[in-house]
């Protein structure tokens, strides 16, 4: 009825316009049903839209068809109403990862190097299971819980109290604790309740969960804590967060201590002396995992000494102080079907493999990443051969992998079950999407479509991107939302997200009669929307989905321009590659040649640089600070160290004068503000001399950087 052997609309009678019209409804409803409710696709999108079109064509030519209720006039579903969001005190930082028994001594070594300890100076460190769930953290004020957030993105998450309530592991009240403590830790569920969970689902016809983690999941962010009551969660308290004084002087003390406040602490968390013994730790907990009863994927490892913690400190988001000893990977062998090709943000073109489903590490695999062209040729990006050179075709059997939550990869492939008429993959030239000129740029490992915005899947992809929680975050307005507008031209590019309800005069009338649309979330969409106008300028940076511009690169940017009109200007001036602009974006810590080129390309050349222009006339950046503690004598100024410092190693010096907001140089020149000199000081000395830069020892130093 559907098929391409259909006759052209112009053709129909109204009687057979009826007679298709409820086909060709019922084939959207359940394709968008699919879409937007099972998450689970069933049609392509093409098809979609041909159906989609075709009924528009019949409603257009036929009126009177026309049912107030017809698919052409919906848009997607509207997302759950969400959380309250809470944002953090302390941040919630993420673990760093080791893989191999080298990265845990290279771990040890760092530390020590960092903190200039000897090889033999002791070196304390915890071990204890990294379990597989989700972080919480519970914040208790004079021993009574007040608020339970989940991680998020570190910075803010949800607001999740009732459902923590329900959870027998967490105590409402506890008593002898410090007047403000926030406890953090893992909410997971054990292999037993997951099955007999997945039983009930079962039971009642509803979808079992994928594995444990996600059935701990999807019960915490239950929007009914009744659902959250009766799913069998539990909790592992590891780490604190915000304290009125502090819970001991080590990380084991402070472990017992919340022990002892009624926390349930993982039993196989041990001190250990060194590396050596963090390893044979991690052997023996390898060891257990299977009859733990709860799923672990890796062994935490965290420098005892909270005063070393401490000195540590963070690099963006991990602390130095502590590192995650993942499990290997678990592998399964299965057959590739078809390669796919799907289109970024960028214009990347990144090939898929569909395979046939197979249970890795307790989770359904049925697509994996093949990274690019050269590694479905059995090369790496210089040419070298990979895999023995071995090549993967579609039909091949091909070795996947999955490492934590990352995209699961192909790994390997067996040539021995190659049939005989399997051809090499030949990688598109042109845009699967678009059709336009698919280009290799020399040096890249990557194959990019040059369509630009006119390429719908890297339009889509962008406004993802920009809506998305690094970025401008609209509530209501997630990845599907997106693509439904995008699909029926409501929104292009950026800035008619921040038209939508003027351009639609009763924007609120239409939207409301969409359905999984009613007046109330049509409403906050609009709000939310609202609410974005102004913008921290480094979160406006992010959004554009620059390439080679992630968060931290934003941020960086942000704080050296602080209003976007100046980085635009240094951007334009820059153009030619030379001159002082040029100068002072290369002159950023951590913006490199690549970023510089690609911001010029982008912000100057491309369609982007348009879109931004038209993004600005609807919402304004907020001009950012320049990152620095506000009482700090030092922020802002650029210091040099030179000699030997007696306290402290240089890595320590140069990381506290970062956080303090200085800038620290490797050498001395007329933009130095300080010189801090230790014993043996040289020829930096000699130089800051001449120039008048004001030296400083180091019992000056660290005056302002506090003592340790
Ligand atoms: O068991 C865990 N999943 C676990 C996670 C753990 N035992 N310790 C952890 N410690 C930290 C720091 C060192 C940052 C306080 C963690 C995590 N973080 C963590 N889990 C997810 C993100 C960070």
């Amino acid at each position: 009825m559907t098929g391409t052997d259909t006759p052209d609309v112009s053709q129909l009678t109204q009687a057979e316009a009826a007679a298709e019209l409820p086909g060709l409804i019922a084939a959207l409803e359940a394709a968008n049903t699919a879409y937007h409710t099972l998450d689970a696709p069933e049609i392509s999108d093409a098809e979609y839209d041909r159906l989609k079109r075709r009924l528009a064509e019949i409603e257009a030519r036929f009126p009177a068809l026309a049912r107030p209720d017809s698919p052409t006039r919906k848009i997607g579903a509207a997302v759950a109403e969400g959380f309250g969001k809470v944002t953090h005190e302390v941040r919630m930082l993420s673990l760093e990862n080791g893989f191999s028994d080298e990265d845990v001594t290279d771990f040890d070594a760092r530390v020590r190097s960092y903190l200039g300890l000897s090889p033999d100076a002791p070196l304390p460190c915890t071990a204890e299971p990294k379990i597989d769930g989700l972080s919480l953290s519970l914040r208790y004020e004079r021993g009574v819980l007040v608020q339970a957030a989940t991680r998020g993105d570190g910075e803010v998450g949800e607001n999740v109290t009732e459902n923590a309530r329900t959870i027998a592991d967490i105590p409402q009240r506890l008593t002898g604790a410090p007047d403000l403590l926030e406890v953090r830790g893992e909410v997971y569920m054990s292999h037993a309740d997951f099955a007999a969970l997945n039983a009930r689902q079962a039971e009642r016809g509803e979808k079992p969960f994928a594995n444990p983690r996600n059935a701990a999941a999807g019960s915490l962010r239950q929007l009914d804590a009744r659902i959250t009551a009766a799913r069998p969660l539990r909790f592992f308290a590891y780490a604190w967060g915000a304290l009125s004084e502090p819970l001991s002087d080590t990380q084991m003390g402070a472990i017992n201590q919340l022990k002892t406040l009624g926390f349930q602490v993982n039993p196989l968390t041990v001190l250990c002396d060194g590396p050596q013994d963090l390893l044979a730790q991690y052997r023996a907990i390898e060891q257990a995992r299977a009859s733990l009863g709860y799923d672990i994927d890796g062994v935490v490892y965290k420098v005892n000494d909270l005063g070393l913690q401490r000195r540590l400190g963070f690099r963006s988001t991990t602390p130095r102080w502590a590192i995650a000893h993942k499990f290997p990977a678990e592998l399964a062998w299965t057959r590739l079907e078809r390669i796919e090709i799907q289109v970024g943000r960028t214009g990347a073109l990144s090939p898929v493999a569909r395979l046939a489903p197979v249970t890795v590490g307790g989770v359904v695999v049925s697509n994996a990443t093949l990274h690019n062209e050269d590694y479905i040729a059995g090369r790496d990006s210089k040419g070298a051969p990979i895999r023995g050179g071995k090549d993967i075709r579609e039909g091949d059997w091909v070795q996947v992998y999955r490492a934590g939550d990352v995209i699961p990869k192909v790994a390997d492939v067996d040539l021995s079950r190659r049939s005989a008429d399997a051809q090499p993959y030949e990688f598109p030239h042109k845009c699967p999407e678009c059709g336009s000129d698919a280009i290799r740029e020399e040096g890249d490992a990557v194959r990019r479509c040059t369509g630009g915005l006119i390429c719908p899947a890297q339009a889509v992809e962008k406004l993802k991107h920009f809506v998305s929680r690094g970025a401008f975050d609209i509530e209501g307005l997630g990845a599907k939302q997106v693509e439904a507008f995008y699909r029926d031209g409501w929104i292009r590019e950026p800035a008619d997200i921040f038209t939508l309800q003027q351009r639609f005069g009763s924007g609120l009338q239409q939207l409301k009669n969409r359905e999984g649309w009613g007046p109330k979330s049509a409403q906050n969409l609009f709000d939310a929307i609202e609410d974005k106008r102004k913008i921290p300028l480094a979160r406006f940076i992010f959004a554009l989905g620059l390439r080679h511009v992630g968060d931290s690169t934003a941020t960086l940017l942000a704080h050296q321009f602080g209003t976007w009109e100046r980085l635009a200007k240094v951007v334009e001036e820059a153009d030619n590659f030379q001159g002082p602009a040029w100068e002072e974006l290369l002159a950023i810590d951590g913006v490199g040649e690549t970023t510089a080129r690609s911001l010029i390309a982008s912000l100057n050349h491309s369609a982007d640089a348009q879109a931004v222009k038209n993004l600005l006339q609807w919402v304004t950046p907020e001009p950012a600070q320049p990152r620095a503690v506000a009482d700090s004598e030092i922020a802002g100024l650029t210091v040099v160290f030179t000699g030997t410092l007696e306290r402290m190693t240089r890595a320590e010096a140069k990381a506290r004068a970062e956080a303090l907001g200085a800038k620290v140089a490797g050498s001395v020149s007329a933009k130095t503000d300080i010189l801090i000199a230790g014993p043996g000081a040289g020829s930096k000395a000699k130089k800051a001399a001449e120039l008048g830069v004001r030296v400083i020892d180091e019992d000056a130093w660290l005056a302002i950087a506090g003592g340790t």
